[in-house]
């Protein structure tokens, strides 16, 4: 029998107290269950969100591969408890009451734990509602999200020719990442051993001037190889200063780039008004950003053409959809984060997103191997350039729980790629 307030009618009315128990059917959160896993390299946190309707669950990721073990703490002994006897439905109401259980703000940790959660529960409700996810979040405003994908080198015939087969395999929008000799570029695999193993080992250092005097010039160079019929893009990632970015941003015009990406550091975005002068090449900015309100100023004031949005980083869907309408109101697009990094779950999220969101503009998305295909069957892969969301209720993303356990992440997590680079003068260089 209900106890608390009721309206004129007799009706129960949301009252500050457990409301949830108001409604008549008892939906209950009973466990949140979290897994590691690498079947891609890097680590992978799923979140798995059970409840007492049988055969009820939700799927989120969180997976922050540079802190994925203190996500799973975050996870596992402090928002979990919250969940447990919840109505998953009442996924405002849970969120903020997540997010403000912190009190400090949670960064990217307490985004990516979050994010876990909070997709959990809306692949629970869309599946509970028999819908899919992009279904109930409003419907389609397009029917698929266009995809980039990558390609790197260091000679501009043999980017031009990694650029024309991935146009050949479907994709309009390519990556183009620039190697340099004897120093540091990220998104690069040079083919010969010993430089990708110094690389890797980081025993070589940044050096912006180098990239300054090389990359926009390769870049010209593939675009006069290419032509025109294929948009290339490339990521800075926040390597440069704000003058270097000036420079860079002029340079680089002739090679008409689709966007460039994260051109400075998430410190130095301030600057982001005064690049507007140097050039009209599109500015992408955000995947470090942990929270929507980060990217307002830059939104607001017309400064970057896409939000470079990660949803596990961002705090999940519910975050997300919100930015999304923000910048919708703004005439800037989405431009969602989607490297290997971001598993299937987090991928099926972001793409549900994309499809319903009228200002999404384009998807990165990596390809992902097959025991990462295999770990999450419905994994959706790029089709013609383009990834589909799975018509089924919910992400349409399932996770194999013993095909998890077959691949383990290394011992000790892999966590300090980005802090042994080096400037050439021996400092450490800022991303
Ligand atoms: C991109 C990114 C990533 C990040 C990675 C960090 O794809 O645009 O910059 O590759 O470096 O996600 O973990
Ligand atoms: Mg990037």
């Amino acid at each position: 029998m209900n106890h608390g307030p009721t309206d004129p009618t007799g009706s129960p009315i949301l009252a500050p107290a457990p409301w949830h128990e108001v409604r008549e059917s008892k939906l209950r959160v009973t466990a949140v269950r979290t897994f590691l896993t690498a079947p891609q390299g890097c680590p992978y946190l799923i979140v798995r969100v059970e409840t007492n309707e049988p055969g009820l669950y939700g799927l989120g990721c969180a997976s922050d591969p540079q802190r994925t073990r203190a996500i799973r703490t975050i996870v596992d002994d402090y928002l979990g408890p919250l969940l447990l006897g919840r109505d998953p439905r009442d996924i405002e109401d849970i969120h903020r009451l997540l997010l403000n259980s912190a009190y400090w703000r949670g960064g990217s940790l307490g985004g990516n734990a979050l994010a876990g959660i909070d997709v959990a529960l809306w692949d629970i409700k869309a599946k509970a509602a028999g819908l899919p996810l992009y279904d109930l979040l409003g419907g389609r405003a397009r029917h698929a999200a266009t995809a980039y994908t990558h390609v790197s080198g260091s000679d501009p015939d043999e980017i031009a020719g990694l650029v024309r087969a991935a146009r050949d395999s479907g994709f309009e929008h390519v990556r183009v990442q620039v190697a340099l000799p004897g120093a540091d570029a990220y998104g690069t695999h040079p083919s010969d051993a010993a430089q990708a193993a110094a690389i890797a080992n980081r025993q070589v250092p940044w050096d912006g001037e180098a990239y300054l005097r090389i990359v926009p010039k390769t870049l010209i160079a593939v675009r006069d190889r290419v032509g025109d019929d294929v948009e290339l893009l490339h990521d800075a990632h926040e390597r440069l200063t704000p003058a270097q970015a000036r420079q860079f941003i002029s340079a680089v015009e002739p090679a008409r780039l689709f966007f460039l990406e994260d051109v400075l550091s998430p410190e130095d975005s301030g600057h982001f008004p005064h690049l507007r002068a140097a050039g009209t090449v599109p500015l992408a900015m955000g995947e470090l950003f942990s929270d929507p309100t980060q990217y307002l100023e830059l939104i607001t004031s017309r400064s970057i053409d896409y939000a470079r949005i990660r949803i596990p980083t961002l705090g999940g869907l519910t975050p997300a959809r919100k930015l999304a309408a923000v910048c919708e109101m703004f005439g800037v697009r989405l431009a969602p984060h989607g490297p290997g990094d971001v598993s299937p779950v987090g991928r099926a999220a972001t793409v549900a997103l994309d499809v319903n969101a009228p200002s999404f503009g384009i998807q990165e998305a990596a390809e992902y191997t097959d025991a990462t295909k295999e770990m999450f069957p419905g994994t959706i892969s790029a089709r013609q350039g383009a990834l589909y969301p799975v018509e089924a209720p919910g992400l349409g993303v399932d996770f194999d729980e013993a095909v998890a356990r077959r691949h383990p992440p290394t011992a000790p997590l892999e966590h300090d790629r980005w802090a042994l680079l080096r400037n050439r003068d021996g400092s450490a260089q800022r991303p």
